[in-house]
């Protein structure tokens, strides 16, 4: 039997790093969407996207700021488009929906649980700040709570509904798994489910391959053949935990909103760059990197003909 193949999501920019850490994280739509279309051409089937503010980087949720972005990204590649609900942990759950509710993506993060999402130790590492609001934007996640209860998980769900989003379930702890079983069983999502283990995150569990395999054994538990499954290592973990879990029949996620390095002290010039890296692991490995047709027919996508940009 064919081994089944590898996809390879970047995630672009995010909502974590900010402009004065690395001068390759994206902020303007057209640097968000060259940046897209490099990856896509190195590898990449799924592109998670956020948007920001074009000024500042600051973190923007408003749909206009990925409509910048988004037509341009489909006619110049194939690749799946995934909108990010995560957005800015101030904002209500209707906020961060707006994006992905316009766009009607074929994929969508939808995080599975209520949490500490701390990144305050980062601000320990600059003294100067290219933009006013970064500073507090980076030392308040020591006090904030990045809000998911059942109430905002369904909510996300029923809205999106009509559009047969697939979603891929951002499971940054094992009792997400036991909150995304809870929300199977009401009805809320459609198998199969695309499973994407975020470790690494302070709030969430460790980056190491114990905890991944035990991620993976509950998870088959609970979800049986029902579900597929990628992991995203924080920071460093990044390379070496997409290397283990291919190996594992897993699926992968690079990209600047997960690490913006390279290797251990190098920032990386793109998300490209990161792409072509892991593409190189994996194919050194003996693994087949999945096209986003390919993605599409594992994940069981609605189409890139049928988004709303
Ligand atoms: N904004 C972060 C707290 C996602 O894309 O869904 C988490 C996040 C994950 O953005
Ligand atoms: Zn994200």
């Amino acid at each position: 039997m064919a081994r089944p193949k590898t996809i390879i999501t970047c995630a672009i920019t995010g909502a974590i790093h900010t402009p004065t850490m690395s001068d390759a994280l994206p902020y303007r739509a057209e640097d968000i969407a060259e940046q897209a279309i490099a990856a896509a051409e190195a590898g990449a089937a799924i592109l998670h996207l956020h948007a920001r503010n074009p000024d500042d980087g600051s973190i923007s949720m408003d749909p206009n700021d990925f409509g910048r972005f988004l037509p341009i990204i489909k006619q110049r590649t194939d690749a799946v488009i995934n909108i990010s609900t995560g957005g800015s942990m101030q904002s209500t759950i209707q906020a961060r929906l707006a994006p992905a509710l316009a766009a009607s993506p074929e994929m969508c993060s939808l995080n599975m649980g209520s949490m500490n999402f701390a990144f305050h130790p980062l601000a320990e590492r600059y003294t100067e700040w290219k933009f006013p609001w970064e500073e507090d934007y980076v030392r308040n996640s020591k006090n904030t709570i990045f809000r998911n209860t059942f109430g905002d998980i369904e909510e996300v769900a029923r809205t999106l509904d009509p559009h047969q989003v697939k979603y891929e379930h951002e499971i940054y702890d094992v009792g997400h798994l036991y909150n995304l079983k809870f929300c199977m069983d009401q009805g809320l999502f459609r198998a199969p489910i695309f499973l994407q283990f975020v470790m690494g995150i302070l709030g969430g569990i460790g980056a190491d391959i114990e905890n991944l395999v035990f991620m993976k054994r509950t998870a088959d538990k609970l979800f049986g053949d029902a579900y597929r499954w990628s992991v995203l290592g924080a920071g460093a973990a990044q390379m070496p935990l997409a290397a283990a879990a291919a190996q594992m029949g897993g699926h992968v996620r690079v990209g600047l909103e997960d690490s913006l390095y390279i290797t251990r002290g190098k920032l990386a010039e793109s998300n490209a760059q990161q792409v072509t890296k892991v593409r190189r692991i994996l194919e050194e490995l003996g693994h087949d990197i999945a096209t986003p047709d390919e993605a599409r027919d594992i994940l069981q996508l609605k189409g890139g003909d049928r988004v709303a940009f």
